[in-house]
């Protein structure tokens, strides 16, 4: 029966109404198709164990995947032009996939990551691995993931020491009035503040430049960072193990990018970031010695505090705590507190 004008009109109207909404199901099957790759952020590039560690998850996720998930690693914050304090808000907003990321670089977007940057709160590796490995882990990974971010696994930069141009330091009047770069949350300056020290927020790219040119005089990273780097070489001849803070790494997939992942392919990513981890923190604490006597050799003078010097720099620090455990979050405080005082050892 031939249609009427009306019929015909109604049908052509249902038929492109089918077709809009086919090809609005097939864009949206489009859209959550696996990208050819995905693009991992670090600061630190692969001479460093930072570097090492995003190569091995990298390595492990296009094995396991038989090649189907493919990650290119871009190092020295070059996604955020060098400013590492805007990798998380990058990460959040698409525009980086995933990061293998310093906790101090992300906490000024996470308050809660700065209670690794609290002064003398973790005083050896067992204390690290009792917070991130407990429930105070399991917290900080949950306030993490509300702020748009998935973590997946920690690794570890290392315990922070501090170096200078200008004089042996084993007392807080040793830090008076010298400049010292720091980088992340203003937590460090007040840190420095606390030590009468000049402290100034600088990034990585231009922390070498300044300390080259004697804008800044001192600076603190872990001794991977301080041999790899050759902070020597700019003049940095004393250094102080004072172990005052340590930065864990944190393996993460940006939720937008996380969410189009199978199941299977998520639990994928997030065991090889655990094995990626857990082979760079072995890795990074069975060099230190070594790294340590390379230091040494190339003439750096290396103070190693008494119990009485380190409490003087304990006890000078401590107002740190009275600003920013509320910022912080006092329940997580006190778990992590709680986690150290009983730790394995
Ligand atoms: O900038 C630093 O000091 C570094 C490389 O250690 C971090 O990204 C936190």
């Amino acid at each position: 029966m031939p249609l009427t004008k009306k019929e015909g009109l109604m049908l052509k109207s249902k038929t492109l109404l089918v077709v809009a909404a086919v090809s609005v199901l097939f864009s949206s099957v489009v859209s959550a198709q696996y990208k050819d790759e995905y693009t991992v952020s670090t600061v630190l590039p692969s001479a460093f164990p930072w570097g090492q560690a995003a190569d091995k998850w990298v390595e492990l996720v296009k094995e396991r995947s038989d090649g189907r998930i493919n990650m290119k690693i871009y190092s020295n914050s070059q996604l955020v032009s060098g400013d590492q304090t805007k990798e998380f808000s990058a990460m959040r907003s698409g525009l980086i996939d995933m990061a293998v990321g310093s906790t101090i670089n992300w906490s000024p977007q996470v308050p809660q990551l700065n209670l690794f940057s609290l002064p003398f709160l973790m005083p050896d590796y067992a204390a690290i691995d009792a917070i991130t490995q407990g429930d105070a882990g399991d917290a900080i990974f949950e306030a993490i993931k509300e702020r748009g971010v998935t973590p997946l696994a920690w690794g570890e930069n290392g315990f922070r020491e501090l170096s200078n141009s200008q004089r042996v330091i084993d007392e807080p009047a040793d830090l008076d009035g010298l400049k010292i770069r720091v980088v992340g949350s203003p937590l460090f300056q007040d840190t420095f503040n606390a030590l009468g020290a000049n402290p100034t927020q600088m990034s990585w790219a231009d922390a070498k430049p300044a300390l080259t040119t004697g804008a800044v005089d001192g600076q603190e990273n872990p001794l991977s960072v301080f041999d790899v780097a050759r902070i020597d070489q700019v003049g940095q001849n004393y250094l102080t193990l004072w172990h005052y803070m340590a930065d864990p790494l944190v393996f993460a997939v940006s939720n937008r990018i996380w969410n189009q992942f199978s199941p299977e392919d998520q639990a994928l990513l997030k065991q090889a970031a655990i094995d990626a981890g857990q082979w760079e923190i072995e890795k990074s604490r069975a060099e230190l010695d070594e790294t340590l006597e390379k230091i040494k050799e190339r003439g750096v003078q290396v103070t190693e505090l008494t119990d009485a010097q380190h409490d003087a720099f304990v006890k000078a620090t401590k107002s740190v705590y009275d600003t920013w455990t509320p910022k912080i979050g006092e329940d997580l405080v006190d778990m992590a507190k709680e986690a150290v005082a009983n730790r394995s050892r």
